[in-house]
């Protein structure tokens, strides 16, 4: 009996893996197992013999199972120390860094006034930056030495030596691209021109290159009154105000006659910025009935047509629904896109100054 035991606890201490240990069970206790068999002889004992040998098989089987499990449970322990100290990983080291990108406020913007005007009937007409000063100035009823070519702060391109012809210019606005489309498909025509536009003029509120977005609509007879609705329907839709409130004041362009800037409804109480309710107003774009001598130009029949034109900075747009004008958004919204314009998340004092008037 006390060989079996040294026996078996012995080569259980000395196991080394589960597989060798279950080798073990089944040679000491399966069925065929050498303790097992043991047991079996029991039948054939003497009642004395059969006394003392039970408990003592029994003890001993006990005591070779629970051997069994404390070794498997030792060796699981082991292994899981050593995967442990294999897996092992500091927590601590710093993150690696990953670039964080996002879409442009000026392509975002432009991207959802583009959409609120294709949902009104308006394609999209894009042209070239640079242009000849015909389509920048004269087919809109702006001629050479006309005051108004003052005004646009031109940047205009280099003639080769001895070539007299006008030099074409960066474009003041996008007007000319809607000339151009009038003259590829004529009239009815609805189309939208955004883009890049050039003026040099460079101070806190003024960058050499903003972005415009500009609407034409030509047919048999519109009138300022579509002009209001799209106008009121576009702000409603861009700035999420469903009250939104427009005010049209006489103006002067060579392009429109008659000719209407529009404001907007907005407070400025406690310095933060609120649109469509208070008592003040915000002008927000330059807009009229598009000026027969315009229509003549760009070769539409100023007697059979006629319609409304409207331009509107997309960057102060951008500034207007993206900028901050709560301190409230500073905590609560995603400003990774201020980035872009050099603001510090963090710069309160720039950021409101920036707002407030
Ligand atoms: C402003 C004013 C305006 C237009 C742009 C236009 C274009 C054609 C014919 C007539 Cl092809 N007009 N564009 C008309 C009125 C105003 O812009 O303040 N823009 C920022």
């Amino acid at each position: 009996m006390d060989d079996l035991r040294q026996k078996y606890l012995g080569a259980i201490a000395a196991a080394t893996d589960e597989a060798a240990l279950e080798d073990l069970r089944v040679t000491a206790l399966g069925k065929k197992g050498e303790i097992s068999l043991k047991m079996r002889e029991l039948g054939g004992m003497t009642p004395e013999q059969r006394q003392t040998m039970g408990p003592a098989l029994n003890a001993l089987k006990d005591e070779v199972n629970s051997a069994l499990s404390a070794r498997k449970a030792a060796l699981g322990d082991a292994a899981l120390d050593e995967r442990l100290r294999g897996e092992w990983l500091d927590v601590t080291l710093p993150g690696r860094p990953r670039r964080a990108g996002t879409i442009h406020p000026v392509s975002q913007v432009t991207e959802e006034v583009t959409a609120i005007f294709a949902d009104m009937g308006f394609a999209v007409a894009e042209g070239p930056q640079i242009e000849s000063d015909w389509y920048n100035f004269d087919a809109l009823n702006i001629p050479p030495h006309h005051p108004a070519r003052q005004e646009f702060d031109t940047f205009y391109m280099h003639r080769a030596p001895g070539d007299n012809r006008p030099p074409h210019v960066l474009r003041t606005h996008t007007s000319p691209v809607q000339i151009r489309a009038m003259e590829k498909t004529g009239a009815p025509i609805r189309v939208i021109a955004p883009g890049r536009v050039y003026r040099s003029d460079y101070d806190q509120t003024h960058t050499p290159m903003f972005h415009q977005v500009e609407g034409l609509a030509i047919d048999r007879d519109i009138s300022m009154a579509n002009l209001k609705w799209v106008l009121e329907e576009f702000c409603r839709a861009f700035f999420e105000v469903d009250t939104m409130e427009l005010r049209f004041r006489a103006s002067h362009f060579p392009f429109t006659e008659p000719s209407a800037e529009v404001d907007i409804r907005c407070s400025w109480e406690g310095g933060s910025l609120r649109l469509g309710e208070g008592d003040d107003w915000m002008e927000i774009l330059g807009s009229g009935m598009v000026h027969p001598k315009v229509l003549a130009a760009a070769g539409v029949d100023p007697d059979k047509w006629q319609g409304f034109a409207f331009g509107m900075g997309i960057d102060r747009l951008a500034m207007l629904k993206y900028g901050i004008p709560d301190l409230r958004a500073f905590f609560d919204s995603d400003l990774r896109w201020l980035r872009h314009y050099g603001f510090s998340a963090l710069d309160v004092p720039t950021l409101s100054g920036g707002l407030s008037r």
